[in-house]
């Protein structure tokens, strides 16, 4: 949607930085290419005009110098511009000889997150995994959100089956480890999170955050209760010991269909909250009443994020969150936990032929862990790339799209020397930053604002139902293309062939998937049909089209329909508001005949683990870190954008006034933190919003090398890679995930 004066043009689309997907309107000279202005849309249904300081990196990122264009190649003096053409050859050749070489798991690739945020990225994925072949696929998934994509296969047979808060009906929330007003909520899009909680409270409704930090969040909420690190799953037993003693379970609608309650009853039945409140940090009484105000809400949901999942109990905790929904039946009913439909029909039962838990189909080279849904642990990343120990197994090759490990995951400086092993590397990124400093070729692709886009990922997460399309503003540099372009001739040239090849591979193999498919609207239309009504241009928008077209709200095709398709949601111009969440349960069960089965023994066994871990968790001065989130980040990579990276220097260690005192440490001076993966230094910020026994460091720093090009973030934030006191081995077990939030830590003054 555009409308214009004399050389400016606006348009609305929505912010690729974060989950909420807030609508902008971005005022652009298309002739002298450039953006005037980044604004809130005050006509998008979903936003009303709320954006937060990152919506200018759309601009930012447009216009930042150290951006790349073109393809670099690595040579001894340097870095050289190289064309496309011989990019992508280089490429092709290497990964295709090293495979020919050294078999296919030679050939490993890194996913890191920004790819959530672009569709041509994400609906290229699975095209570009099977081009690969390997074995060797990692993620920034397993130091995310896995326990709960893990909870989901095993409970619904979907990973991404992941309720989310009806916030705007509720009555209660209890949020644990989540900061939606740093975050804009997470595995919960709802722009503007200051106003769904205030909107909240004023319709009478509850807010309780349990966290280790008083966080923004826990300043606006009702109630806050600091949590030790690491011991949700202690604290949400004790919730559902409480429901069962005193007869408030309810599972109402739920009922007829879920089994396994009476063995939760066991499994709870040790876990008392006077038995928890040590290891939690919070009192029983405080325990026994929010169960008691859980049950009696007419509508309140559990909520767990990135606290919840990765710490040392992420499986446990993301399972329970569940339970305490499923037991006071507030899972998918309104007002409760409920699971959204996306246009794009991807949480439909009939996209999926079979529901087995793809867990451990193969295991890493090296330490034996299990695949999941076709990753391997982040955890065994460096292991697997380094000749010590993978030997002549290890991987030689490696493609990250869209990520910064070296700085992301577990143990960073192992990481960056396994990546100086490789025989080849490229990256498909837009800096030359602390992991592509290691590539042989950087290939970069066009940003938010030179590409289409649609609400992908998030659209399947949202609070209220949603469809949103984006077009291009602005022609991108000579040849630079889209991210799923360069994925796809990546992939392609590795086996020989054209980039065109495979989309017309993905293009007709979702035609042939979704058109004619038994049990769906589209069941009785015929793929020749389909054809002539879709766009001949290759890209995402005929496959985009495909999938709302045979997905929930969609025309079938059919022209007389007022269904969906996606020229009407491009029309829209703003968010297409598709209405509140519905009840969606037990269709989307895709196991078990659609029954929910609470428990599983993959949950059994990991409560071992959890009694076990009760004598360290109760070693007097324990001393452990969590992580941060702030409002001008975006994980490691809008630092070197200067309106975000400007003020003081962000990457501090936040202590209480009593460890600080017995640490001898005070605001200003420096601490040195030390963990057994290693040891880096922060500036002190004393602050009582830290529970005592807790300190924290935000990720996503460490912009120190000098063979970088990040010119704001080196010189303005470039901070201290807190990833660098994680360690490989410390995992959430049953999902591999990584754990950051309660390692332990000594401080000392440095
Ligand atoms: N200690 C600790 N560590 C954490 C976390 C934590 O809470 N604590 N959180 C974890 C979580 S939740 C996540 S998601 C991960 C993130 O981990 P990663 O995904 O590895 O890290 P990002 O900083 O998101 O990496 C973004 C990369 O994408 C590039 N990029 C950005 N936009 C584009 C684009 O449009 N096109 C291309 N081609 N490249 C682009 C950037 O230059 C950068 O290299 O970090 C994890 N690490
Ligand atoms: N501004 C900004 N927004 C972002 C991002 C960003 O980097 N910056 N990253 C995006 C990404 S990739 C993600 S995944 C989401 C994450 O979204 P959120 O999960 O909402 O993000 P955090 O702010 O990390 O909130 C985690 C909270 O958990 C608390 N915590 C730590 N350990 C524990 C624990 O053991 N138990 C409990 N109960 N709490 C604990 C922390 O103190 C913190 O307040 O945010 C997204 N949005
Ligand atoms: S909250 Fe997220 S989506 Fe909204 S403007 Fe900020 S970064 Fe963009
Ligand atoms: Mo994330």
């Amino acid at each position: 949607m555009s409308n214009s004066s004399a050389s400016s043009e606006t348009f609305t689309r929505s912010c690729p930085i974060c989950e909420a997907c807030c609508g902008l309107r971005v005022e652009v000279n298309r002739e002298a290419k450039k953006v005037l202005s980044v604004r809130g849309d005050e006509d998008d249904p979903r936003s009303r005009g709320y954006v937060c300081p990152k919506a200018t990196a759309v601009k930012g990122l447009y216009e930042d110098p150290d951006r790349i264009k073109k393809p670099l190649r690595k040579t001894a003096d340097g870095w050289e511009e190289i064309s496309w053409e011989e990019a992508y050859a280089f490429a092709g050749e290497r990964l295709k000889a090293l495979r020919e070489a050294h078999g296919k798991d030679t050939l490993a690739t890194y996913i890191g997150n920004p790819i959530g945020h672009c569709a041509s990225g994400l609906i290229t994925v699975p095209m570009y995994i099977e081009a690969m072949q390997s074995e060797r696929l990692f993620s920034a998934a397993s130091m995310d959100q896995q326990p709960k994509n893990l909870t989901s296969s095993i409970l619904y047979g979907d990973m991404w089956a992941i309720s989310v808060p009806d916030i705007q009906r509720t009555d209660y929330m209890l949020s644990l480890g989540g900061n939606q007003l740093v975050s804009q909520g997470s595995l919960m899009s709802a722009p503007n999170a200051k106003k769904q909680i205030s909107d909240l409270q004023r319709r009478g409704g509850r807010l309780v955050v349990m966290d280790p930090r008083r966080t923004e969040t826990a300043e606006v909420a009702d109630e806050h209760h600091f949590i030790v690190p690491g011991s949700d799953a202690f604290f949400l037993f004790a919730l559902v010991n409480v429901l069962f003693e005193e007869g408030l379970t309810n599972l109402g609608h739920l009922a007829p269909f879920t089994d396994d309650v009476d063995r939760v009853r066991e499994l709870a039945a040790p876990f008392s909250p006077e038995s928890v409140a040590d290891v939690t940090g919070v009192p029983a009484e405080v325990i026994r009443r929010i169960a008691r105000e859980f049950a009696a809400a007419d509508r309140a949901v559990c909520y767990g994020r990135i606290g919840t999942c990765i710490q040392e109990f992420g499986t446990l905790a993301s399972w329970l969150v569940d339970v305490v929904n499923v037991l006071t039946g507030n899972l998918d009913r309104e007002g409760g936990s409920m699971f959204t439909r996306p246009a794009t029909g991807q949480s439909e039962y009939h996209m999926w032929d079979g529901a087995e838990l793809n867990l451990g189909r193969w295991k890493s080279r090296v330490r034996g862990l299990p695949e999941y849904e076709g990753q391997l642990p982040i955890a065994t990343f460096a292991e697997e790339l380094e000749d010590a120990s993978a030997g002549d197994d290890r991987a030689r090759a490696l493609v990250t799209i869209c990520g910064n490990p070296v700085l992301s995951s577990p143990n960073g400086a192992r990481l960056a020397s396994a990546l100086d092993e490789l025989d080849f590397m490229v990256s498909i990124d837009i800096y030359l930053n602390e992991t592509t400093r290691h590539a042989d070729l950087i290939l970069p692709t066009t940003v938010a604002i030179e590409h289409s886009n649609y609400d992908f990922l998030f659209s399947g997460t949202a609070v209220r139902n949603f469809a949103r399309y984006t077009p291009q503003i602005l022609e991108p540099e000579a040849e630079l293309p889209d991210l799923g372009d360069v994925m796809l001739e990546v992939a392609a040239r590795a086996n020989g062939t054209q980039g065109s090849v495979l989309d017309m591979m993905l293009f007709e193999g979702m035609l042939g998937a979704l058109v004619g498919k038994a049990g769906t609207p589209c069941e009785h239309v015929s793929v020749d049909d389909a054809r002539p009504k879709l766009s001949t241009e290759p890209g995402i928008e005929r496959l985009l089209d495909i999938m709302i077209r045979t997905g929930p709200y969609g025309d079938a095709f059919d022209d007389a329909s007022d269904g969906l398709n996606l020229a009407k949601i491009a029309a829209e111009g703003h968010a297409m508001d598709l209405g509140p969440l519905e009840p969606r349960l037990p269709g989307i069960i895709r196991k078990d005949h659609g029954r929910l089965k609470l428990v599983h023994e993959i949950f059994e066994k990991d409560i071992e683990r959890l009694h076990e871990s009760l004598e360290a968790r109760r070693a007097p001065d324990r001393l452990v870190l969590i992580g941060r989130r702030q409002l001008q980040n975006m994980n490691t990579w809008l630092h070197n954008l200067e309106n975000l990276a400007k003020g003081k220097e962000r990457c501090t260690l936040l202590v209480n006034p009593t460890d600080a005192t017995r640490l001898g440490l005070e605001t200003g001076g420096t601490a040195k933190i030390s963990s057994r993966a290693g040891s880096v230094t922060a500036p002190v910020e004393v602050s009582d919003e830290m529970m005592p026994g807790v300190v924290s460091l935000p990720h996503g720093y460490g912009h120190r090398s000098s063979d970088t090009a990040l010119r704001v973030a080196n010189t303005k934030q470039p901070g201290a890679n807190a990833n660098q006191l994680l360690d490989e081995y410390s995992l959430d077990v049953p999902s591999g995930t990584s754990i950051a939030n309660g390692i332990l830590v000594e401080v000392a003054g440095a």
